[in-house]
């Protein structure tokens, strides 16, 4: 679809102030949010690459992101679904080292549309403030933790360790971001894993039920 088309190359050039006109035109030509989503999840994928093969750098893959969250901006109050129960409170938050929030925002923001009330501690979280946190919220449901580095993987280890070793409470510890495999997240002692902001939700779902 040629409207799809723009939005992806608008993300991949990074012209962040184009893109939300960009992406109603597409959802007005009859693209679903979803298909719209994807595609710029696809692009960034794609800016990774060329950043692995030197073809681009990191303020690339900066406006490249900064154009994403422009556009996902105008998604928001169409993907987020309207909870209809409270589910509890879900703290989230990228580990520390590590400064990538999109696919963190992805899924506060859907959790939160599944009727978590939702605290986002944001970018570079160390253990010790997740922990911190947990102290001050009462009905702390599920912790969420995103890593997209590999150098940060020892830091959602540490992590998970900290906060099942800390004794706060019943709250179950689910982790993703493109380096975790179902298999860390084990290793690791999550509670549960998902590969995306969609399924975060069921797994959330099952893991508080
Ligand atoms: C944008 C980007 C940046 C931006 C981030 C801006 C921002 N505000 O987020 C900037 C420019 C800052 C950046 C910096 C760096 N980056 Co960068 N970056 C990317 C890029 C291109 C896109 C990431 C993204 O937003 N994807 C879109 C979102 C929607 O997808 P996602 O994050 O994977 O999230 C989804 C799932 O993973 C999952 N998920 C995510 N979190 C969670 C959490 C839970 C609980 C659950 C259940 C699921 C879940 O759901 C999400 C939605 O579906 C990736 C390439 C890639 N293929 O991922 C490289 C990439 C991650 N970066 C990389 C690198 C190397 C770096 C730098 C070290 C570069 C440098 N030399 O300085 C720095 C590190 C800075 C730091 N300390 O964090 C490498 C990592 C390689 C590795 N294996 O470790 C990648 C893979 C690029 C590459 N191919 O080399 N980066």
């Amino acid at each position: 679809m040629a409207k799809l088309d723009d939005v992806k190359d608008l993300v991949s050039r990074g012209r962040s102030k184009l893109i939300a006109a960009k992406v109603q035109e597409a959802l007005d030509d009859g693209s679903t949010p979803q298909e719209i989503l994807d595609a710029m999840i696809d692009t960034m994928g794609e800016v990774g690459d060329r950043f692995s093969r030197d073809e681009i750098f990191v303020p690339e893959m900066l406006i490249s992101a900064k154009t994403m969250k422009n556009g996902l901006a105008v998604l928001e109050p169409l993907l987020a679904e309207g909870a209809t129960e409270n589910l509890g409170t879900c703290i989230i938050g990228t580990v520390e080292g590590d400064l990538h929030d999109i696919g963190k925002n992805l899924v506060a923001m859907m959790i939160k549309s599944a009727g978590y009330d939702v605290i986002d501690l944001g970018v570079d979280v160390k253990a010790s403030q997740f922990v911190d946190e947990i102290k001050k919220q009462p009905d702390v449901k599920l912790v969420a933790l995103s890593g997209l580095l590999t150098t940060t993987m020892p830091a959602m280890r540490e992590t998970v360790k900290t906060l099942k070793n800390s004794d706060l409470g019943d709250f179950k510890v689910i982790v993703g971001g493109a380096p975790v495999t179902p298999d860390f997240a084990s290793e690791i002692g999550a509670d549960g894993y998902a590969p995306d902001a969609g399924s975060a939700v069921t797994e959330a779902k099952e893991l508080t039920a």
